[in-house]
């Protein structure tokens, strides 16, 4: 007999609060998470969804040093960047906390602290880079080097970005640490371990013979782990980012990130339900659930389930149905290169448009392998999917029952063959869609729900309800009150997948003044809406995408691609220059103050292609430029990158806005631009003469 449970704990991976969210992110993990979430929740489960940002660990720190920041500022700055956009894309977390929060630390600090008590940890020392001018021990990121498999100079302590090679720090030639630029010497330090290999035989019990039902490709990985043998993994850090270790004499280290972030998920459930949150922790009838990516598969199956092992009384999951990834116009998404679609621009520059994105990512969701990305294919499934068959229906529904019936649902009469099949299939699809949300298949749901509206609107073209209105009234009504319980079931149906939309429908047919608001249960039935419901107007559920907005988005992407592929190949031919200004003096010269500065802030000016808005650190002060080379830099890009600026150009108001001082760029008669840099990070404020 299938398990019961009495409540659904479901976490999705907490994002790393040192950049926004993309697509990538979005289909591998929140999109299928929420609709999974707002699935149980209209089933009348006891359901919570936890969230929150992932504020520690070295990239953090490092984005930090570029940005000429704080940790603290950095994790600011893109947990709210990341917890708005989630929340205007409808994605229902009961709660998004983040690991820099008080409850966090003491979370984390006492769950370690039992563990070591426990006797749960084993000690060992170890030699490690260390930067004698830094004093400070160094962590993969921070070293760089020779690769040993390419020659790439700039190859760093964990991973060579030339070739692709996996590295650990002492294969490196020729080690220097990327603070100080000095060779690194080799100091002792100590560090705790679980013995990942005391649990490998109950991990192969309890995944290998006990969860064959998981997703094939989180077994497989499982599987390969398992069968590779496990070892001792470290579960401190020498850094001075994030959860102190909590015992006596570990001054200078931190709990490592992926000791500490799944524990957020426990500490954002404490925040959440300070009174409750053991029952839903430690109650052998709670569903825990993790939606991941697949990158964060081992985690998740064996590091996360061995420390609540180790430490007893809590659940484990019962699953993890982590996605693949998705590509995006055939090239894997990348943050350094900028080939994203960021979830807060998409939200800015296609209002009104979430459940769209929604809708594409679910029906392309890369479930079982990488999928694409293509605005081409987001075009298309809009226009022929969602406008011409789920769109189409319902207006053709609801814009006839105002035509004929004055917005009334009328009564039903004798049923017709056509009729009795197209409400047959209602009850079908229901429980068709039910089957697959419970076993994580977010696309096949997603079809057959669009099947309903693909059998209403064939339904509608068959029996033609307006070339029969002159004749028969008594079948135009029966025609029409069953599309209508068509449009009902569509409205709660679709609720998971298109919130927004389902919303949207719910209101035009009055839901509201039903005696109940028609959950889940209610879809299947062929009697939402009684004889004599009146329905409010109808309005357009989707509009036509033009090809001018999908081509404005792929020329951005083109030029994204084109400014990656200058910047890593030299063009060998002789470039034309503009010829030379008139002579200056030297005093004419030296009138201009010329200093370096950091942007902190990038955004674009409302309603202008060309200008961006940044806020800027200049070392003397923190001031607004505004800057005309939107169209060769994103905001994004702009943000932490070193600059240099005439700074005492006179205050210009440009748009409404006051810009003081000017961005010295590099400019080729062709017309493209570059940033002028020094060559290393200098402090801002530094002159240029
Ligand atoms: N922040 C990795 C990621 O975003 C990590 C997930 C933590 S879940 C506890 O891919
Ligand atoms: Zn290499």
């Amino acid at each position: 007999m299938e398990k019961q449970f009495s409540r659904y704990l479901i976490t999705a991976a907490l994002p790393y609060a040192n950049g926004a969210v993309h697509i990538g992110h979005l289909a591998g993990v929140y999109v299928p998470a929420d609709i999974y979430v707002r699935y149980l929740r209209m089933r009348g489960r006891d359901v919570r969804f936890i969230c929150g940002s992932d504020e520690h660990g070295v990239p953090i720190t490092i984005k930090a040093k570029q940005q000429n920041m704080t940790p603290q500022q950095v994790v600011d700055k893109y947990h709210a960047v990341i917890k708005e956009s989630f929340s205007r894309f409808g994605i229902s977390f009961d709660i998004y906390s983040r690991t820099s929060s008080k409850i966090h630390h003491k979370t984390a600090s006492e769950f370690f602290k039992k563990l070591y008590e426990d006797g749960k940890f084993i000690e060992r020392e170890s030699e490690q880079y260390y930067d004698e001018e830094h004093k400070q021990f160094l962590a993969d990121r921070y070293i760089t080097g020779t690769c040993p498999k390419c020659g790439n100079d700039n190859a760093y302590g964990d991973q060579c970005e030339k070739c692709g090679s996996t590295l650990s720090p002492n294969e490196l030639i020729n080690p220097k640490s990327a603070l100080s630029g000095n060779p690194p010497i080799l100091k002792k330090t100590s560090h705790w371990y679980l013995p990942l290999d005391q649990y490998e035989p109950w991990l192969k019990e309890w995944i290998l013979e006990n969860h064959k039902e998981w997703k094939t490709n989180v077994y497989g990985q499982c599987k390969s782990w398992l069968d590779g043998g496990l070892q001792p993994r470290a579960v401190s850090r020498d850094l001075d980012w994030g959860v102190p270790v909590p015992v006596e004499g570990a001054n200078g280290k931190v709990l490592y990130v992926w000791f500490d972030a799944p524990i957020g998920y426990i500490s954002n459930t404490i925040e959440l339900m300070p009174e409750s949150w053991e029952k839903w922790w430690k109650s052998e009838d709670t569903k825990l659930v993790h939606f991941i990516g697949k990158d964060n598969i081992v985690f998740h199956c064996i590091v996360f389930p061995s420390m609540l092992k180790a430490y007893g009384e809590y659940v484990l999951p019962e699953n993890v149905p982590a996605n693949e990834f998705l590509n995006l116009e055939g090239n894997k998404i990348s943050t350094s290169r900028n080939w994203a679609v960021w979830l807060h621009e998409y939200l800015d520059e296609m209002p009104g448009k979430e459940d769209v994105l929604r809708y594409v990512l679910c029906a392309n969701a890369p479930e079982t392998k990488d999928n694409d990305f293509t605005w081409k294919d987001f075009q298309t499934r809009n226009n022929s999917e969602l406008v011409a068959i789920f769109g189409n229906f319902v207006n053709r529904a609801l814009v006839l029952t105002h035509k004929y019936f004055n917005g009334v649902i009328p009564e039903r009469g004798e049923l017709l063959q056509v009729d009795k099949e197209v409400l047959a299939e209602i009850p079908r699809i229901k429980s068709a869609i039910e089957d697959a949300l419970e076993n994580y298949k977010f696309r096949e749901a997603l079809k057959e729900a669009m099947n309903l509206a693909r059998a209403g609107n064939k339904y509608l073209t068959d029996t033609e309800p307006w070339a029969i209105a002159k004749t028969d009234m008594q079948r135009v009504a029966t025609i029409m009150n069953i599309s209508l319980q068509i449009c009902s079931n569509l409205a709660v149906l679709f609720e998971p997948f298109l919130p927004f939309t389902s919303a949207k429908l719910g209101e035009m047919l009055n839901f509201a003044s039903l005696n109940t608001t028609p959950g889940w249960d209610i879809a299947g039935s062929s009697e939402i809406l009684h004889q004599g419901h009146k329905i409010n107007s109808a309005s357009l559920l989707f509009e036509k995408i033009e090809d001018s907005v999908v081509e404005s988005q792929i020329a951005n992407l083109e030029a994204t691609r084109a400014m990656n592929e200058a910047g890593s190949q030299q063009s060998p031919e002789v470039q034309k220059v503009s010829p030379l200004k008139e002579e200056c003096t030297y005093d004419q010269f030296s009138a201009m103050d010329i200093r370096t500065a950091t942007v902190l802030e990038a955004e674009r000016v409302p309603k202008t292609d060309k200008l961006l808005k940044l806020k800027i650190d200049t070392g003397l002060d923190v001031r607004t430029i505004v800057s005309g080379i939107a169209e060769y830099y994103t905001p994004e890009q702009m943000i932490g990158k070193q600059i240099c600026i005439l700074a005492n150009l006179a205050p210009r108001t440009i748009k409404g806005i006051e810009s003081r001082g000017m961005i010295l760029m590099a400019k080729e008669e062709s017309g493209k631009m570059r940033i002028v840099t020094p060559e290393e990070r200098l402090s801002n404020g530094s002159s240029i003469n």
